[in-house]
């Protein structure tokens, strides 16, 4: 089997994005964003849009593409993650929605996220990406 495809979702509140600790699946005990698998016939929006309603309870609308990476954890685990974004207002407050994959949200700055960072969310920030010109 290939590659999958993995969306993440870069939310931003002001200065600071929304991360969470992994719990269960791979990378289990890293820092990554909400996020999941796209599905078969599904946009990037729409993934976007989808998971994060499906882990934190925020609607988001409009979600923007940001950046890919290549993440190869292992020889049978290879994603390409996109990175989708978008930006929330202030009052914006994530839930806990899946307790079982995910330990709790945070807002942090982008340049504080703590470590360890889950694999794509490290290449991100390895990356050219700059979420703020
Ligand atoms: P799903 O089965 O509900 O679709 O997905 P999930 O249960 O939310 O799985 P996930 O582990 O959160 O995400 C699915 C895969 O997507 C994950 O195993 C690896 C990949 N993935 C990336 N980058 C990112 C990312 O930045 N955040 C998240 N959450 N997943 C990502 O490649
Ligand atoms: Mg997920
Ligand atoms: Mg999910």
């Amino acid at each position: 089997m290939g590659p999958k495809v993995g969306v993440g979702v870069l939310i931003f509140r002001e200065q600071c994005v929304l991360v969470g600790l992994r719990r269960g699946a791979h990378g289990s005990g890293t820092y990554a964003l909400p996020g999941g698998h796209l599905e078969m016939g599904e946009s990037f929006e729409h993934c976007a849009i989808r998971e994060v309603a499906e882990e934190t309870g925020i609607e988001i609308s409009d979600p923007v593409f940001a950046y890919a990476v290549n993440s190869i954890f292992d020889l049978t685990t290879h994603y390409v993650t996109v990175f989708m974004r978008v930006d929330v207002e202030q009052d914006v407050e994530p839930r806990l929605m899946e307790v079982e994959k995910c330990d709790g949200w945070q807002w942090v700055p982008w340049d504080a996220i703590p470590e360890p960072l889950f694999l794509p969310l490290k290449a991100l920030k390895e990356s050219s990406y700059r979420p703020f010109g």
